[in-house]
């Protein structure tokens, strides 16, 4: 049955894409599926090894994905460490995928620069682990932001081959699930995922620079909406965003060549759960300094409240662990019966 799985590291303060692209989605999914939401603690040592402060960074998350909306009670809200089971089929992965596909990589050529050699061995097998983040709980459906989508197709590439490589052990351990590979019916333990990316933004890109991805790691403040700027802040950066001469165009077709432009109409139409269309309809024709300050009230709006909640929820870092304690320990449940399986198909006595 469709099972949710996503993660988001814990490896600084929270952007607007990260909101937009991955736990606004969250927060709709819950009501139509079964979900599992994950800091994705082991991750965040994949750039950085030592963090000044992982335990806050990491209950910081939590807390966003609960002051957005998200249920911890009837779905799942815990943090990747204290599961073993990513790490151990992570490990697996390893052995299936190939060297050649993790260098493939663009996620890994961008974080890795140019000192590749220097690169942490974690950087690189990176894709892998988060295919054992969703494979874990043969999750189905994971929402992302569009820079996600290389990874997904990996881990579909590693479901794949670990399918076929061990399909006759399978079949005989009578652990399969009909599904199909391409044109062919076959029966496999693990699905094949469906990234969940469509939506008006789903690659929000720099305030400063329309052609980068905005992110919590860019040098520039001013590049980015923090989840947790103020008001004031917030309608600075939306001011100083930068934008070409010309007022929004009266058509979607407009947009193109005008990244910045196009931008700030996804971000507008991703925080009022619009169409882009529908806010070209409204907008189209008027001048950036006019749009500007009513889309800075809008994202006021929407995440004032969110960072005042989760302001509050950080105030008590005991009941967040809580939180996360609880959903570990029914995370792991799933997490060792997929393991078991994994280990009577692999042929580990
Ligand atoms: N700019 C973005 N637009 C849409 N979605 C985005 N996501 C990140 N940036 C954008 C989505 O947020 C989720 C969690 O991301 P992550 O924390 O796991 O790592 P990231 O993608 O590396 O995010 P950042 O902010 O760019 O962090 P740094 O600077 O540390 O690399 C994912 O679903 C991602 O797609």
């Amino acid at each position: 049955s469709p099972l949710v799985f996503s993660g988001v590291q814990p490896t600084g303060n929270l952007q607007l894409g990260n909101y937009l692209g991955a736990i606004r989605k969250f927060v709709a999914l819950q009501e139509s599926h079964d979900c599992i939401f994950c800091v994705v603690d082991l991750h965040a040592l994949t750039a950085q090894l030592v963090h000044k402060d992982l335990k806050d960074q990491t209950r910081s998350i939590a807390a966003a994905f609960i002051a957005s909306g998200i249920d911890p009670k009837k779905h799942i809200v815990f943090n990747q460490s204290a599961v073993p089971g990513h790490a151990e089929l992570a490990w697996i992965f390893n052995c299936v995928a190939r060297i050649g596909w993790m260098n493939r990589m663009t996620q890994f050529k961008d974080k890795a620069g140019k000192d590749r050699e220097n690169a942490s061995l974690g950087l690189l097998a990176y894709p892998s682990l988060m295919a054992a983040d969703i494979l874990l709980y043969r999750g189905t459906h994971v929402p992302v932001g569009d820079d996600q989508k290389q990874h997904l197709e990996l881990a579909r590439d590693i479901a794949q081959k670990f399918n076929s490589d061990f399909s006759e052990r399978i079949a005989a351990a009578g652990l399969g699930v009909e599904m199909m590979m391409g044109e062919e019916k076959v029966n496999g333990y693990f699905p094949l995922t469906e990234p969940l990316i469509e939506g008006p933004a789903p690659r929000v890109m720099s305030l400063r620079d329309g052609t980068k991805k905005m992110s919590k790691s860019d040098p520039s403040d001013l590049s980015r909406i923090n989840m947790t700027d103020d008001s004031d802040t917030i309608a600075r950066k939306f001011r100083k965003a930068k934008t070409d001469p010309a007022p929004l165009p009266e058509t979607i077709e407009g947009l193109a060549g005008r990244p910045e432009a196009d931008n700030l109409v996804g971000i507008f139409a991703a925080l009022a759960d619009r169409t882009r269309q529908d806010v070209i309809s409204e907008y189209g024709g008027r001048q950036f300094s006019e749009f500007k300050p009513v889309l800075a009230d809008l994202a006021v709006t929407v995440l004032e409240p969110i960072s005042a909640e989760m302001r509050r929820l950080m105030a008590d870092p005991a009941h967040i662990d809580a939180i996360l304690r609880d959903g570990a320990a029914r995370a792991n449940v799933i997490a060792e019966r997929t393991m078991t399986d994994v280990k009577e198909i692999i042929g580990f006595v």
